[in-house]
């Protein structure tokens, strides 16, 4: 984490197995648009200022590679170092599985145990995503599924999004920069009174789910 000014900036990681749709939950976040065409990620970054709780600040998105079965044993070695380093870099996690693979959840625990192993804390900002919830019909994780291994973890929030519908994709990352405001907040890096002076007058607005830090949001 650093400062500009007044402006906190956070990294965020993005991991999940090859084809569940990193990419593509980025690529929604950071421009609104939804690519069609699978093109297997190498690595990616991209920064975004926010608004989070009457809070600006900047976060760093990194679009981490997934796919490893076409990798020569090398380029192999170069996504594990990669990973060595999102695991030290990230300060939130977005786990991302495709709700039509269960193979694609089995893979999120192995990292899952990574991130907490690297971190040393099981409370660490990670969220739980389902996507491609608007493939319905080749559903293979049940919501109940997912929702409980979320439980499981700590009782991280777990959410279902499309990328392709723009469902869900804004509120994932904000979930996961929410909790490490949090922790910041709790650890004493961030003084909780500079979002209550920048935050008067928005009290009254309606809560959203996202703001409500619901734990299993589904549309
Ligand atoms: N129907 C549907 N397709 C999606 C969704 N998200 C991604 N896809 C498609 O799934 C394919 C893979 O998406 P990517 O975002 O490139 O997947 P990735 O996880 O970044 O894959 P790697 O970079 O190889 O790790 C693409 O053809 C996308 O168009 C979604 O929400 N719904
Ligand atoms: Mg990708």
């Amino acid at each position: 984490m650093s400062r500009q000014g007044h402006q906190r900036e956070y990294s965020i990681v993005v991991l999940g197995t090859g084809g569940v749709g990193k990419s593509c939950l980025t690529m929604q976040f950071i421009q609104g648009i939804f690519v069609e065409r699978y093109d297997p990620t190498i690595e990616d970054s991209y920064r975004k200022q926010v608004e989070v709780d009457g809070r600006q600040v900047v976060l760093e998105i990194m679009d981490t590679a997934g796919t490893e079965q076409f990798m020569i044993v090398a380029a192999k070695l170069t996504i594990t170092t990669h990973r060595d380093m999102y695991m030290r870099l990230g300060q939130g996690f977005l786990l991302v599985f495709s709700i039509t693979s269960t193979s694609s959840l089995r893979e999120l625990v192995e990292l899952r145990e990574q991130i907490v192993r690297h971190k040393n804390d099981p409370s660490f900002p990670i969220v739980l995503v389902g996507n491609k919830s608007d493939l319905e019909e080749d559903r293979a994780v049940s919501r109940t599924k997912a929702f409980h291994l979320s439980q499981s973890w700590g009782n991280i929030p777990y959410y279902e999004t499309s990328a392709r519908k723009a469902t869900n994709t804004n509120e994932v990352f904000i979930d996961v920069c929410r909790q490490i405001i949090r922790k910041d907040i709790q650890s004493g890096r961030l003084d909780p009174l500079d979002s209550e002076r920048s935050d008067r007058g928005k009290r009254k607005k309606k809560k959203s789910k996202a703001d409500g830090g619901s734990r299993c949001t589904i549309q």
